[in-house]
């Protein structure tokens, strides 16, 4: 096969870079090591920036998500046991946000996909870049038990947190920040439905978060220590434990029932830099991991294919100014959603070694955000995003 971008991995980056690209007239073939029904199965984040909303509006995927999203103005922060601050967004930040499950982003990518006819090849494996720094890049592959060759222009690194491609920059050329949390997340679906707000909640137990997928379909979690797994954890634990961190009057709104879906995630904050090499440019998790406590990973992701699409459709058109910058022009939005997701994260969490004195800085700082409009429009701006 010969196309002009080469996509690895069909998560949100890399089908979302091939749809735009197509509408642009610049042609694309998207490698996917999972099955479609795979992909679609995972749950992962609800949240959307005004930017990713007015993103998906332009490429004609804004029908869906005006019908079944939920725009929200505003975040709750419970803390100090009974206090609960709000993190107004239109009135501090000029923009709601938008509740939309990745997984029905997800289905809509595949939708519109199949409608314009581009190519997915899933179920793809031994997935290898070869002459990314010279002039003739080629991907090689293994699909329906043949190997298989695309020779292309450029390589798109679209393939998450686990994929090839950000090891295809050398040690000596990339830069790998890192840092593990001591927690994951143990996050559940429940047919119920949600509260009203997005609430957020820091807690001696630890963290927790209320958030939703539709009228009818919760999604919660809780911070756990990072060896439990599921099998640790009843429905009844979790509801016990969840109401138990959330200020009465939200615990009292809470609807339990059976849990749907429960899985635990481990938090990270990642970034690889650069983020491109030769013909090779990551976007979304394969180039950067956040934690998902200020809502940015799909975001960034999101962000990254706006960015990197425009390079190409521009090198396409005689100009390549812009695909020349686009690691820096990337890495700024990155950076700024690496530091808010630390410090949500760092804000919101209990940490298995601290001190009483990081915990009352802790209640210094939600103090503070209670006391001044100016700190909570700060966060409601990092929050909603930065404009691209
Ligand atoms: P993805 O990981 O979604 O997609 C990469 C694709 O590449 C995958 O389909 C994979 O199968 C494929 N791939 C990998 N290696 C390959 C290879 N060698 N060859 C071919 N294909 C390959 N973000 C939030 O904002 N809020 C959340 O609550 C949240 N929860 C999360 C929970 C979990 C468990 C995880 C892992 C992430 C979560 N995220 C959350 C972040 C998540 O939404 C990502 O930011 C988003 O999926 C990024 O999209 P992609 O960059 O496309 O990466
Ligand atoms: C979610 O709805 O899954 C969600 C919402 C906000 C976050 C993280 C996850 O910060």
């Amino acid at each position: 096969m010969k196309t002009q971008v080469a996509i690895i991995g069909a998560g949100p980056a890399g089908t979302l870079l091939s749809l735009i690209l197509h509408q642009r007239g610049v042609s694309s073939v998207v490698i996917e090591r999972q099955s479609k029904h795979y992909v679609l199965d995972r749950v992962r984040a609800g949240v959307l920036e005004w930017t990713s909303v007015e993103l998906l509006e332009s490429i004609g995927m804004g029908q869906r998500l005006h019908a079944e999203g939920h725009r929200h103005d505003r975040v709750k922060i419970g803390w100090g046991g009974n206090e609960i601050l709000d993190i107004e967004f239109e009135k501090l930040a000029g923009r709601p946000m938008m509740a939309y499950g990745q997984t029905k982003i997800q289905e809509d990518l595949y939708a519109a996909v199949d409608h314009e006819g581009l190519d997915i090849v899933f179920e793809s494996s031994d997935v290898e870049l070869h002459d990314v720094t010279g002039d003739s890049p080629y991907v090689t592959f293994t699909a329906g038990g043949e190997s298989q060759r695309i020779d292309c222009d450029y390589i798109a690194g679209c393939d998450g947190q686990h994929g090839v491609s950000r090891t295809a920059i050398p040690d000596h050329v990339k830069t790998d920040y890192e840092r593990a949390y001591p927690f994951g997340w143990l996050g559940i679906l429940s047919e119920t439905p949600p509260l009203p707000h997005l609430l957020y909640a820091n807690n001696e137990r630890g963290f927790a978060l209320c958030s939703e997928r539709n009228p009818m379909l919760s999604r919660y979690y809780v911070q756990c220590p990072l060896d439990d797994t599921v099998k640790d954890w009843s429905d009844d634990r979790f509801w016990s434990e969840l109401t138990a961190r959330l200020p009465d009057d939200q615990a009292a709104q809470v609807v339990t029932g059976p849990s749907i879906e429960k899985s635990i995630a481990p938090l990270r904050s990642q970034v690889i830099e650069p983020m491109q090499y030769g013909n090779l440019f990551l976007a979304g998790d394969a180039a950067h991991i956040v934690p998902p406590t200020g809502a940015k990973g799909l975001n960034l992701a999101i962000a990254d294919v706006h960015y990197l699409s425009g390079a190409f459709v521009a090198r396409y058109g005689g100009d390549a100014t812009k695909l020349e910058a686009y690691s820096e022009t990337a890495l700024r939005r990155v950076w700024s959603s690496v530091r808010f997701s630390w410090w949500m994260t760092v804000l919101l969490h209990r940490f298995p070694d601290e001190s009483p004195f990081d915990q009352r800085m802790r209640e210094e700082d939600l103090a503070y955000l209670t006391r001044s409009e100016t700190a909570r429009a700060s966060v409601a701006q990092q929050y909603v995003g930065l404009d691209y």
